[in-house]
């Protein structure tokens, strides 16, 4: 995705607030780009609180002088603006590889409204090309691992590998929130529904990167404007 179509998918998105609005800032590049633009409003005048999904986009926004609040403070969020790793028709989402699903969805899931910014190369007829990610406990990983990989198994999904994913130094990454992501490479996820389901009944698992019934709207930037599917 080129930085134009990001940019510009994040200026069709700023169309959407409004003076008053609690904002949930988003995480990952495209993220960044509405944040920066954003920032460029609130310099003018415009009159806005947020909430972020990760500590980054927290350094971002404090730095463009952008009003913060706290989450347990905020009396409710009107509006999420936030990247994707893969969107289907039914606008069920693919998020987590920038490790800030668990922040992103808690955030996402208790907007009045969630769109996606993202481009064309998100789009899928079925997610699971991208891996999926699982927010996991570090206590005892290993058993919740195994766990995972048999409810694929018996979910009919055979020889999936699933890996811890590391940090720039080898190690276990950790997130924002002190856990490890396992990432699930399904290739395919017939069933995101079900399987959203099983992974949130596993013993270990904190939160997994299948948005589902939380998008409103996806808006797909391109070089020269952005095209919004609701
Ligand atoms: C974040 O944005 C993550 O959940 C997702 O992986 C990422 C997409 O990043 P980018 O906009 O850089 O493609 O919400």
């Amino acid at each position: 995705m080129s930085d134009i179509a990001k940019r510009n998918a994040a200026i069709e998105a700023l169309k959407l607030v409004e003076d008053g609005m609690t904002l949930g800032l988003g995480t990952g590049s495209t993220a960044a780009f509405f944040v920066e633009e954003l920032g460029k409003k609130v310099q003018l005048g415009l009159d806005v609180i947020c909430v972020s999904t990760s500590e980054v986009t927290e350094a971002q926004a404090r730095s463009l002088n952008i009003p913060m609040a706290d989450l347990d403070t905020a009396p409710t969020i009107h509006l999420t603006i936030d990247g994707a790793d893969e969107f289907d028709p039914e606008l069920r989402l693919i998020k987590g590889g920038g490790a800030a699903l668990l922040r992103e969805k808690i955030i996402a899931d208790s907007s009045d409204m969630m769109v996606v910014i993202t481009d064309a190369s998100k789009q899928v007829a079925q997610l699971g090309a991208f891996p999926l990610p699982v927010e996991v406990n570090p206590f005892g990983m290993a058993l919740t691992k195994a766990r995972i990989e048999e409810t694929l198994e018996i979910l009919g999904m055979y020889g999936i590998h699933v890996n811890v994913r590391l940090n720039e130094g080898g190690g276990p990454l950790l997130t924002d929130g002190g856990h490890h992501i396992l990432d699930l490479h399904c290739k395919a996820i017939p069933d995101p529904d079900m399987l959203g389901a099983v992974l949130d009944q596993i013993p270990g698992v904190v939160e997994h990167g299948l948005f589902l019934d939380i998008a409103d709207a996806v808006i797909i930037g391109t070089e020269t404007g952005a095209e919004t599917i609701a």
